[in-house]
């Protein structure tokens, strides 16, 4: 009898376990390459927590484990060369495996064992054994009541691309020090590893340089606005500019070591010959139309864009080409910024020149002539291969936007390409190193729900997170070794905050994270939702805002036989749809509908999970109407 209360209590305490483990199973962002679950084991962290390390770069990722572990479990974490029960290790023998960035994970009863290549696959490593621990650990206060259990598990995971990167454009709207902080720390739990920042625009010129100290003193400030960024009212003559913002180069510094700390590298871009209404403001005689009252743009409409993909600016933003005091200047800047910023690549921006002002200028016309130049292109690429020489002249290597390929690409030169995949593509035939970044997939300042319902974002396009996920960097028929990687672009025209600047990155930088990070035969989007679902309770606890945008449903209105019908849809499965007309009854939605004429509007929500409704969408029948054109 004994026995057989013996075996049945075993056989329970095993299938708890077995529950338990399950409960705990892994949700990894980004998705490594081989999880192996051991579902009978489960190791549960104690105080104090001794990690065993045995040198500085062990011991580099020992501090960030210890930081992120201790707020919320009060454990005191002891580091050392003493026997531990988490270890750290550096790889004595390389492990060709996991190369550079990799790393191997293993959970034990007894033990947490980390090994890598270098510090930056033992930070990885770390990222990672974090997302196996209980969501409370992202708490900044200690979480009593906890049982902190780490599953059983062996891992072994390395990148797939070398450039994970994530632009913030701070021009448009300026981040402090702390706020761009907080955003790298955010990043680097994703594992990105490249922090592009947009210092200069129209809007405003961000870094100090020293030797010009009207760039930051003039191109620093604009006149303050509130309101709508691109509807402002402009400057009006005499109006001081007082709403100032950049970064000195001691904060610039403090930045590096920051994301250096969390193996990301900082990339400057100073964007020109195009958008450099702030810079021309400080010294309007690098402009060809040397206007005396040039003004660093306060987010008015100064331009006009057309279907075609041309565009006109009425107020001169562009760097002059054929002036010499122009290559002077970038070299004085260049120098600053190559001295200040370690990572071998300097952005020079290229993206939108305007060459209106250029054509009717007859400097450049002078020197086109000399030049034997057919066309402004070819103008803008001889602008575009002198600042590639002055920037190569400093020890770094250049990129620029596609727009850099316009008129001959500069011959060492990376580009990034936005304007769609054909662009890298070109570039990547001609041996160029290329990072892709397609608008359509990449854009995250662009919406990713239904634009009635999101808040206020440019709206030239969309980037549903499905759509992120189903990015692929590597175009058929071009060779991977030039696809350096991948990156989304935060512009921040119409992110007035840092709060709203998360909720436009998330969840799409972790759709993208996986993209650039995981095999490609691991992407599987129903498995990044589940991932995805416990990724948001974590960052409720972290303070990391998010959309919930894609349990929205997506609504296509469409003619069939001159009649209005609508197919209503949802990114994420398993989610049911209610419509109503005129916020009458709603019904459940099971195939397209058709819009009675007398209707006002239509209204339409989601449900999901256990209790959750998505936002409601309500159209007015003339929107449904226009959105069929
Ligand atoms: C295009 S992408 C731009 C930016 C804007 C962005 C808005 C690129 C190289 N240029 O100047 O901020 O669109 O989505």
């Amino acid at each position: 009898m004994k026995k057989v209360s013996f075996i049945v209590l075993a056989i329970v305490a095993m299938v708890s376990v077995y529950f338990y483990a399950r409960s705990q199973d892994v949700y990894v962002i980004p998705e490594p390459v081989k999880v192996t679950t051991n579902k009978f084991v489960s190791f549960k962290l104690s105080n104090p927590i001794v990690v065993h390390v045995e040198s500085a770069e062990a011991q580099s990722a020992a501090n960030c484990l210890s930081e992120r572990l201790t707020p919320a479990t009060g454990y005191l974490v002891k580091t050392g060369n003493k026997p531990g029960a988490i270890e750290l290790n550096i790889n004595k023998k390389q492990n060709t495996e996991i190369g550079r960035e990799g790393y191997t994970l293993d959970v034990t009863s007894d033990k947490v064992i980390i090994n890598a290549n270098t510090s930056a696959g033992l930070f990885y490593g770390v990222q990672t054994l974090l997302q196996l621990l209980p969501k409370e650990i992202e708490s900044r206060t200690i979480q009593n009541g906890v049982s902190w259990i780490i599953p059983g598990v062996s891992i072994v995971d390395y990148p797939r691309f070398a450039w994970r990167g994530i632009m913030l454009d701070v021009s448009r709207h300026f981040f402090s020090v702390d706020e761009v902080k907080h955003y790298i720390d955010n990043i680097s739990r994703y594992k990105y590893n490249v922090f592009h920042l947009h210092l200069t625009d129209d809007h405003g010129w961000r870094i100090e340089i020293k030797s010009l100290p009207r760039l930051t003193q003039i191109g620093g400030c604009r006149v303050k606005r509130t309101g709508k960024f691109g509807d402002y009212e402009w400057p009006k003559d005499g109006e001081p500019a007082t709403d100032c913002g950049y970064y000195t180069q001691e904060q610039i510094k403090d930045v590096i070591a920051y994301a250096a700390a969390r193996h990301i590298q900082v990339m400057p871009e100073i964007d020109v010959p195009g958008h450099s209404a702030a810079a021309i403001a400080a010294y309007p005689d690098l402009s060809c139309t040397n206007n005396q009252k040039a003004f660093v743009n306060p987010g008015s409409k100064v331009s006009e864009w057309y279907k075609d993909g041309t565009f006109k600016i009425f107020i001169d933003n562009s760097l002059d080409p054929a002036n010499e005091r122009v290559y002077t200047f970038l070299d004085t800047v260049f120098t600053e910024v190559a001295n200040l910023f370690p990572f071998g690549y300097i952005h020079m921006g290229g993206d939108e020149c305007y060459h209106g002002y250029w054509e009717k200028d007859p400097g450049c016309q002078k020197l086109m002539k000399e030049q034997g130049f057919r066309n402004s292109d070819e103008l803008q690429s001889y602008f575009v291969k002198r600042v590639a020489n002055i920037i190569e002249s400093k020890g770094k290597k250049v990129i620029g936007w596609d727009e850099i390929l316009q008129g001959g690409l500069a011959p060492n030169a990376a580009v990034m390409s936005w304007k769609g995949m054909e662009g890298g593509t070109k570039a990547a035939k001609l041996g160029h190193e290329v990072i892709m970044t397609p608008s359509q997939y990449t854009y995250i300042d662009l919406p990713q729900g239904d634009i009635s319902v999101e808040p206020e974002c440019l709206t030239w396009g969309s980037v549903r997170l499905k759509k992120a996920y189903e990015f692929e960097p590597i175009p058929d028929g071009v060779d991977p070794k030039y696809i350096l990687g991948g990156q989304a672009n935060l512009w921040a025209e119409k992110v007035y905050d840092m709060h709203h600047g998360e909720y436009m990155t998330y969840p799409r930088a972790w759709a993208l994270s996986d993209v650039f990070w995981s095999p490609k035969d691991k992407r599987d989007w129903p498995g990044f939702v589940s991932r995805m679902e416990k990724q948001m309770p974590r960052a409720d606890i972290a303070g990391i805002n998010y959309a919930r945008s894609a349990y929205d449903a997506i609504v296509r209105p469409y003619k069939e036989k001159g009649k209005l019908k609508v197919e209503l849809s949802t990114e994420i499965e398993g989610e049911a749809i209610y419509y109503s007309f005129d916020s009458g009854e709603y019904k459940q939605y099971k195939e397209p509908i058709d819009i009675p004429n007398n209707i006002q509007k239509l209204s339409v929500y989601t449900t999901y999970g256990k209790d959750n409704k998505g936002k409601t969408i309500t159209l007015p029948l003339s929107t449904l109407l226009a959105r069929t054109k």
